[in-house]
């Protein structure tokens, strides 16, 4: 085992009040969970995968949707790459999504890599959403890791959340769209709910659950906002019933020939973290 994979492996010392700031407010943001080392490994392996599998590479950002405009997104990495791999099982990550939803293990849903390209004049925000609506899954306990590659500045686009929007159901029907950013910043602004929305220092990784709303700005420099996710849930859930089409197409890419009432436990999901 090298270096790079022992620490992804050692615990991270959740500070005091970590778990319940989480539970309150459906976010957290951790400080030095990676260190530089690790950040340049990483970004170097993934990058190269963005870049080789780019779907949107011959489509300029004026004739992209206000999805595709957002970023690039490449799913389920740990599946055809060995290094990538070694980041999305790690045990360290695995554990602090464990701690936060205070469960016993957490499994793999999915990873994707979120590239926003800078594009000058062209916005590219990624408007307000919570991701569970897309996820065919029978349970709120789900978390993202959301994992910057490099520093991210504020005219990068950092993930932006707003706080105890959780415990709000209202535009959990939107799917990521023009419309759900008007919508849903309406209803977070009628209920009052901070705003917390800051760069990301190096090594720095947030968690959010499924249902916390979160959106972020457009990506104004002139450098990739390179960001790694990582989606957990709770060992032992259960497929949902299927409401609309993205929760077949979910089936599909992460939990393949499950039906509803199935546990969500297929070779796309391995155990990551057990106490
Ligand atoms: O990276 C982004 O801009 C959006 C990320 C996001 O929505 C997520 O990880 O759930």
């Amino acid at each position: 085992m090298n270096d790079i994979e022992k620490r992804l492996s050692e615990p991270y010392e959740l500070k005091p009040g970590d778990i319940e700031y989480y539970q309150e407010n459906g976010f957290i943001k951790l400080k030095h969970v990676l260190d530089q080392e690790t950040l340049d490994y990483f970004n170097d392996e993934i990058t190269k995968v963005v870049h080789e599998k780019n779907p949107l590479i011959k489509k300029p950002m004026e004739e992209r949707s206000t999805f595709e405009k957002a970023f690039i997104q490449i799913g389920n990495l740990f599946n055809s790459n060995e290094i990538i791999k070694k980041l999305v099982l790690s045990k360290r990550l695995g554990k602090i999504a464990a701690d936060l939803m205070q469960v016993e293990g957490v499994r793999l849903y999915h990873d994707q890599a979120l590239y926003k390209e800078p594009t000058g004049k062209t916005s590219n925000i990624t408007p307000w959403h919570a991701d569970q609506y897309y996820w065919p899954l029978d349970t709120d306990n789900t978390i993202t890791a959301w994992i910057p590659l490099q520093e991210t500045t504020q005219n990068m686009g950092p993930l932006a959340f707003s706080k105890k929007s959780q415990k709000y159901d209202f535009g959990r029907n939107m799917e990521i769209s023009d419309e759900s950013e008007a919508r849903i910043q309406q209803k977070l602004a009628d209920a009052n709910l901070e705003l917390v929305d800051s760069g990301f220092d190096a090594g720095e990784i947030s968690f959010h659950g499924g249902w916390t709303f979160h959106r972020a700005g457009p990506n104004t420099s002139d450098k990739v906002r390179a960001v790694m996710t990582i989606i957990y849930m709770e060992d032992g859930v259960k497929v949902s019933e299927f409401q609309r089409e993205a929760h077949y197409a979910d089936r599909d890419a992460f939990l393949p020939g499950l039906e509803p009432g199935d546990v969500a436990a297929t070779d796309l999901n391995p155990l990551i973290y057990k106490r």
